[in-house]
């Protein structure tokens, strides 16, 4: 007797090679339109499910998760970032979570070096310009931005996309200093030539450019807070390409306004996909629409992790990428 297969819900879509495999491994329900799922449908997918892939643009919180069937027992999220799952809720419920950390860490860094430049070096400017059919030619004083060789780097949170940041940014001629709860090992230390600052308001105020890196929890909400970001020099730009609530957005938007701080650079917002409509007048700030991680390549990489999870799972061993194991 062959055994039943387990009903996957998976509530975006996702590169046709995984959604193929998905359906050859699996009972799987796909998103074919791609509609992000309402509250609604999600209590009827975990109601339903054995496994859950859901993306970032799903809230599973304890509301949702109160109605979770016996059977589901896996999260498999498609994605590193699990802020949008209530992991505590999760795991008293017997949930297992997975993610799929490594794959999307080169595509975040160079994204991450690409609002650094955009942002020091006017990029998005230039080119509404150019579209606006307003140049009139070059001149010794047009479009000046800032030098980036040779500046200061603080990358906050010195995880893998940190890590990834920091030697890219040598190569771009930056001093790598870095805020991060526990510090690195010291061969990481040199191999990245990077100086740790214990105090995050000390490394604040030294340097010229901060990113963010670190993953949004109950400690990281607001961590660059109005008090915090006033730390800054007023040269100083800001990027951010991990989650907008590690910022503080509305007090950000007013300094970029007020020119207290010279620039920023954001991928992610804090209620996304909602942006504050102030950050949108505003020629100092570069605005992308969380797609660090886009790459077709990182995508299909970010699925297969999804279908190692989901097989390991099923088949009764640890999944390699569990961030909790459900508790019963
Ligand atoms: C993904 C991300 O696009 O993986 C993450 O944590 O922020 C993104 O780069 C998204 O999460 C997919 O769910």
């Amino acid at each position: 007797m062959t055994k039943k297969k387990p009903l996957v819900i998976v509530t975006r879509k996702l590169p046709e090679a995984i959604e193929t495999r998905m359906m050859e491994l699996f009972d799987a329900r796909l998103n074919i339109d791609d509609a992000p799922m309402d509250k609604a449908a999600l209590i009827e997918a975990v109601k339903q499910a054995d496994v859950l892939v859901p993306t970032v643009t799903d809230r599973i919180d304890a509301a949702i998760l109160a109605h979770a069937g016996p059977n589901l027992r896996l999260i498999a999220n498609f994605g590193t970032g699990v802020d949008h799952v209530d992991l505590q809720t999760a795991r008293s419920r017997g949930i297992t979570v997975t993610n799929t950390p490594d794959v999307l860490t080169e595509d975040t860094a160079d994204m991450t070096m690409a609002l650094i430049l955009s942002v020091s070096r006017r990029i998005g400017e230039g080119e509404r310009l150019i579209r606006s059919g307003d140049w009139a030619g070059w001149g010794p004083t047009f479009m000046l931005g800032h030098r980036i060789w040779g500046k200061r780097l603080g990358i906050l949170g010195m995880g893998r996309i940190g890590r990834a940041l920091a030697r890219r940014a040598r190569g771009f001629g930056l001093s790598v200093h870095y805020h991060n709860r526990r510090r690195v090992h010291e061969d990481i230390e040199e191999e990245l030539g990077a100086t740790w600052w214990e105090s995050l308001d000390q490394m604040l105020a030294h340097v010229d450019v901060v990113s963010v890196n670190c993953p949004h929890t109950p400690a990281t909400y607001h961590l660059l807070s109005a008090r915090r970001l006033k730390l800054l020099q007023p040269h100083a730009i800001l990027v951010n390409t991990a989650r907008g609530e590690v910022v503080d957005e509305t007090a950000l938007t007013r300094m970029l306004a007020n020119r207290e701080i010279a620039g920023a650079g954001l991928d992610v917002f804090e209620h996304e996909p909602a942006v504050n409509p102030k950050l949108l007048e505003l020629d100092n700030a570069v605005l992308l629409p969380h797609m660090g991680s886009a790459t077709i390549e990182g995508r299909v990489d970010m699925g297969e992790k999804v279908l190692i999870n989901i097989k390991t799972f099923v088949d009764g061993h640890t999944p390699p990428d569990r961030v909790i194991e459900g508790l019963l």
